[in-house]
């Protein structure tokens, strides 16, 4: 069973469509087995997003994931990884297709509205830098087979 970590940034409380994305991702027969509001601070948005402190637009994004509350989860399921990437969208906004997250609800590349884990090992690293163990709770869905 895979694990994803999926951010929901600033934007998306603030536009109040915070249980829009979530239902999508729970229709999909997901399980949401983490979930928490907090405040990113500068180190651990660095830290994220380690991989793009070279690029252009990094300052930008630092100081757009800290700006206000974000809903972080732990999702879980067969291919859980590619298929919330697949409900996502692509990351620049103007390739993302309709009826995807981003391309229903985000406008501004920088301001993508989600954030999900790209790979095992990406997964591994995000879950360990938002969740203690204790605060993911694991549990059984006794319909999976008609959904996973
Ligand atoms: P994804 O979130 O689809 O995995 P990444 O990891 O390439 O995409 O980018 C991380 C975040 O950086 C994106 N979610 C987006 O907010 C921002 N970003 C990526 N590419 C650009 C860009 N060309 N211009 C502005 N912001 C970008």
């Amino acid at each position: 069973m895979e694990r994803t970590f999926v951010m929901l940034k600033p934007g998306v409380l603030q536009r109040r469509i915070a249980g829009h994305v979530i239902s999508r991702i729970e229709q999909k027969g997901l399980r949401v087995i983490a979930m928490k509001l907090m405040s990113i601070d500068e180190g651990l948005a660095r830290e994220h997003y380690a991989e793009h402190k070279e690029r252009d637009f990094f300052p930008d994004l630092i100081s757009y994931i800290t700006s206000g509350p974000v809903v972080t989860m732990v999702v879980a399921g067969d291919g859980a990884i590619s298929r919330v990437r697949t409900l996502a969208g692509a990351t620049k906004v103007e390739d993302a297709r309709p009826g995807t997250i981003r391309g229903d609800f985000a406008a501004v590349t920088r301001q993508n509205i989600i954030h999900a884990s790209d790979s095992p090992a990406s997964s591994e690293r995000e879950v360990a830098l938002f969740f203690a163990p204790k605060e993911i709770h694991d549990w059984e869905d006794p319909n999976a087979g008609w959904i996973e």
